[in-house]
């Protein structure tokens, strides 16, 4: 993962003065979901095994542009067939406690309706297939503060009602 991040800084420093498609920042990240009370450590942790079995996979993309547009893409494998589940960026990198990662990440602070939504946080809700494989994608046109996202976490269903079902540590990067 560190050297993911680090060709990404590395593109990112060497393409700076490129064309506005050109990234200002980017990451790939990927990982296997284990139990939290065994492997703390793990940056991909599951905390609801019959929802996110251990060996599930994560992959995780963030596209910054110089313009300021954020772009997610989340893909996952090895979950429960036909079952929709909720995800979202949250501030924290996940510990051994669902809550670790800390609320949503928001672009304006606020727990309305008008902050607390699907603009102004990161959802990426997503449906598995029938073979248990689910993606999303979202784009935002505003960029992470830096160090203030530090997790998606994958909830048992839709929007914000489900519980935290695995969390996934990814340092997503602020504006340039
Ligand atoms: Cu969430």
């Amino acid at each position: 993962m560190v050297a993911t991040v680090y060709a990404g800084a590395l593109a990112a420093a060497l393409f700076a003065t490129g064309s506005a498609s050109t990234p200002s920042f980017s990451l790939d990240t990927s990982g296997v979901f284990t139990p939290s009370a065994k492997s703390a450590a793990s940056k991909a942790l599951t905390y609801d095994q019959k929802l996110v079995p251990t060996g599930a996979m994560i992959n995780v993309r963030q596209q910054s542009l110089p313009n300021g547009t954020t772009k997610i893409e989340l893909r996952v494998a090895g979950l429960v067939p036909g079952h929709q589940y909720g995800a979202h960026i949250h501030q924290k990198a996940c510990g051994v406690k669902p809550d670790d990662a800390g609320k949503h990440y928001q672009d304006k602070a606020g727990t309305d309706a008008a902050h607390v939504n699907n603009k102004n946080e990161v959802w990426l809700d997503f449906k598995t297939d029938a073979h248990g494989i689910g993606q999303a994608t979202t784009q935002h046109g505003w960029a992470f503060r830096k160090g203030q996202a530090g997790s998606l976490v994958i909830h048992s269903q839709p929007g914000t009602k489900g519980s935290r079902a695995a969390c996934f540590s990814v340092p997503f990067g602020g504006a340039s």
